[in-house]
């Protein structure tokens, strides 16, 4: 008898093992093929301004109205001059000390500290300028076409610019 019931729970609880398997394998496929899991030792650098990097992690920053995530990151002291966005600029500070400030020219009097973890809106054609304090990993979202407009392009310092003497 007691055989008997073991055997029935073993029965049912592999039969509902069987259809959440099924359920999962469902979800799965609806889900897509894959992860799209983003390996943060594989994002591809590149040099914009003296100081900062950008990767591109998912998505298309350069398409028109779809959804796009970059990260910039920068080594301490790099100052990034005031310019705008044509798209709303959502950024996350994933390391570092970060700090933005309003305005058409960097003034380091007007800046707000942020850190890892702090996340902030700079709306559409604001003008903006940031610095980093330590070095510092800034991940920006937002929907495409993601284009930075430089206030005063003379303040912004080429990547391969030799250090001032
Ligand atoms: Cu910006």
């Amino acid at each position: 008898m007691k055989i008997t019931r073991l055997g029935i729970v073993c029965m049912v609880a592999a039969s509902l093992i069987a259809v959440g398997s099924s359920a999962y394998s469902q979800d799965k496929k609806a889900a897509g093929s894959a992860h799209g899991i983003v390996r943060s030792g594989d994002l591809k650098w590149m040099p914009i301004i003296k100081g900062c990097e950008l990767a591109p992690v998912g998505g298309d920053p350069a398409a028109e109205g779809t959804p796009f995530v970059v990260r910039f990151r920068c080594t301490a002291g790099t100052v990034i001059p005031a310019h705008w966005h044509p798209t709303d600029e959502n950024l996350t500070v994933l390391q570092g000390t970060f700090q933005v400030g309003m305005g058409d020219k960097y003034d380091a009097t007007k800046l707000d500290t942020m850190n890892p973890g702090n996340f902030a809106t700079m709306p559409k054609e604001m003008h903006h300028y940031a610095s980093c304090m330590t070095a510092c990993v800034v991940q920006v979202h937002g929907a495409g076409p993601f284009k930075v407009n430089w206030i005063n392009p003379a303040d912004v310092i080429p990547p391969d610019a030799k250090p001032a003497k």
